[in-house]
C-alpha cells in the first residue's frame, strides 16, 4: 500500500533531510508534494530520481495527501496543521506549536511508541525538541531498569538547530574573523564563531530559558512521569551539526557503570562507543553528523553521588532530532494505524 504524503516546509533545512530520510528508507509514497512558501513555488527539487515543483502552502488542498510532515515553523503549523488534519491529512508536526497540549501526542519511537495511537483526537502528533529526542532514546533503557530521580544536563547545541540562517552566520563570521575582518552578530546575541552562547530561545519569567524548559516539559510528557526533576542549561556551540549532551542522573535503585553500558548495547537505535582511551567516546562531527544513531559515551559512576550515573550523548539533531524521528513516527502510523 502507498500513501500521499505533503512536506511542509520543505525547503527548510529540517524538510530537505525529511526528503532524504523518505528516499533513505523506502517510504511507500504514492503521490509527494513539496510544500512552502510563496518564494519558493515553482522552485524543483528531486526526489527519489523525479523532480517535483514546490508548490505554496497557502493555497495547498489537504484532501489530496494522508500524510502531512511539517517543519515550517511554529507559527505556520498553528495555522495548517488544523486545516490539513481537517481534510483528512494526518499531520506529524516538528515545531513547538503542539506538544504541550494535552490532547496530542508526543512521541519518540523507540520510547513511547504507543502514544501515537492519540492522533485521533485532533489528527496532529508533535515531534520533540531535539535535544529531547536524543537524551530519551538514551535514557529510557535506564529508568525502566531502575527509575530515574533526577537529571541535570548541559548541552551543546549545533548552530543547524537555529535553521539555514544559522548555518551562514557560523560560516560568514569564521571567514571574517579568520581574514581579521569585523563581524556584527545578526541571527544570535552574541558572537557564534569560537564562542559558546549559554543561551537557546528566549527567557522564561524563571530565568531559564525556553529550550532548556522544552527539555523539562518534554520528558514528564513523553514519559508519561511528572516526577521526574530535569535541570538544564542550553549552550549554543560552533558545530555545524550534531547536538551533544552532558548528562548527570540520578537512579531510583542503584545501577553500575557496567550494566548501564549492557542495556544501551542492547538498546535499538542507540550506538555505544565507551572506550577509556584516547578517543573512545562519540563526537558530533566524527560520529553523529548526517547518521540517524543516538551515540553515548563517558558512561561511568558520579564519583560525588551514591546513585548517580553520568553519560555524554550525540546524534545529529537534523536528522534523529528532527526528520528521522518524524519519519519513525510516519512508519508507525502507517505499520498499526492507517
Ligand atoms: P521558504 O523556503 O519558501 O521560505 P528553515 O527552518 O530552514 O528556515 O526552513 C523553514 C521552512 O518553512 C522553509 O521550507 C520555508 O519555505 C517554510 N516556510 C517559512 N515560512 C512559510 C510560510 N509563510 N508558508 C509556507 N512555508 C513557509
Ligand atoms: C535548537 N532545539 O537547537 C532547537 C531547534 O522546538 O523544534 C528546535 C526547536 C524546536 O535551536
Amino acid at each position: 500500500k502507498k500513501y500521499n504524503v505533503a512536506v511542509v516546509g520543505a525547503t527548510g533545512a529540517v524538510g530537505e533531510t525529511i526528503l532524504k530520510v523518505l528516499e533513505e528508507r523506502s517510504f511507500p509514497i504514492g503521490d509527494l508534494y513539496l510544500l512552502a512558501s510563496a518564494r519558493s513555488a515553482g522552485k524543483r527539487i528531486e526526489f527519489n530520481g523525479q523532480w517535483h515543483t514546490v508548490e505554496d502552502l497557502e493555497t495547498f488542498d489537504f484532501s489530496k495527501a494522508q500524510i502531512g510532515l511539517f517543519s515550517p515553523g511554529a507559527s505556520i503549523s498553528a495555522v495548517y496543521a488544523p486545516k490539513a488534519a481537517a481534510a483528512g491529512c494526518v499531520v506529524v508536526d516538528n515545531t513547538s506549536q503542539f506538544r504541550y497540549d494535552d490532547d496530542i501526542p508526543l512521541v519518540v519511537p523507540e520510547v513511547n511508541p504507543g502514544a501515537v495511537a492519540g492522533y485521533k483526537t485532533r489528527g496532529i502528533i508533535a515531534n520533540p525538541n531535539c535535544s529531547t529526542i536524543q537524551m530519551m532514546v538514551a535514557l529510557k533503557p535506564i529508568y525502566d531498569a531502575v527509575g530515574i530521580e533526577r537529571i541535570n544536563v548541559a548541552t551543546y547545541q549545533a548552530v543547524s538547530g537555529t535553521g539555514k540562517e544559522a548555518i551562514e552566520e557560523l560560516v560568514t563570521q569564521t571567514a571574517n574573523l579568520l581574514n581579521l575582518k569585523p563581524i556584527k552578530p545578526e541571527v544570535y546575541p552574541k558572537q557564534i564563531a569560537f564562542n559558546c552562547i549559554p543561551q537557546i530561545d528566549v527567557f522564561m519569567d524563571n530565568g531559564y530559558t525556553k529550550e532548556e524548559m522544552k527539555m523539562v516539559w518534554e520528558t514528564k510528557k513523553i514519559l508519561a512521569d511528572e516526577t521526574v526533576l530535569v535541570n538544564p542549561t542550553a549552550v549554543r556551540v560552533p558545530v555545524f551539526y550534531g547536538h551533544s549532551e552532558a548528562i548527570h542522573i540520578e537512579t531510583k535503585a542503584k545501577i553500575s557503570a557496567a550494566q548501564v553500558r549492557e542495556l544501551l548495547i542492547k538498546t535499538e537505535g542507540v550506538v555505544v562507543i565507551d572506550e577509556h582511551k584516547d578517543g573512545g567516546y562519540p563526537t558530533a562531527v566524527s560520529d553523529a553528523a548526517d547518521t540517524n544513531p543516538v551515540y553515548v559515551g563517558r558512561i561511568r559512576e558520579d564519583i560525588s553521588c551514591e546513585k548517580g550515573i553520568n553519560l555524554w550523548v550525540v546524534a545529529d539533531n537534523v536528522r534523529k532530532g528532527a526528520a528521522t524521528n518524524t519519519v519513525q513516527i510516519a512508519e508507525l502510523l502507517i505499520a498499526h494505524h492507517l
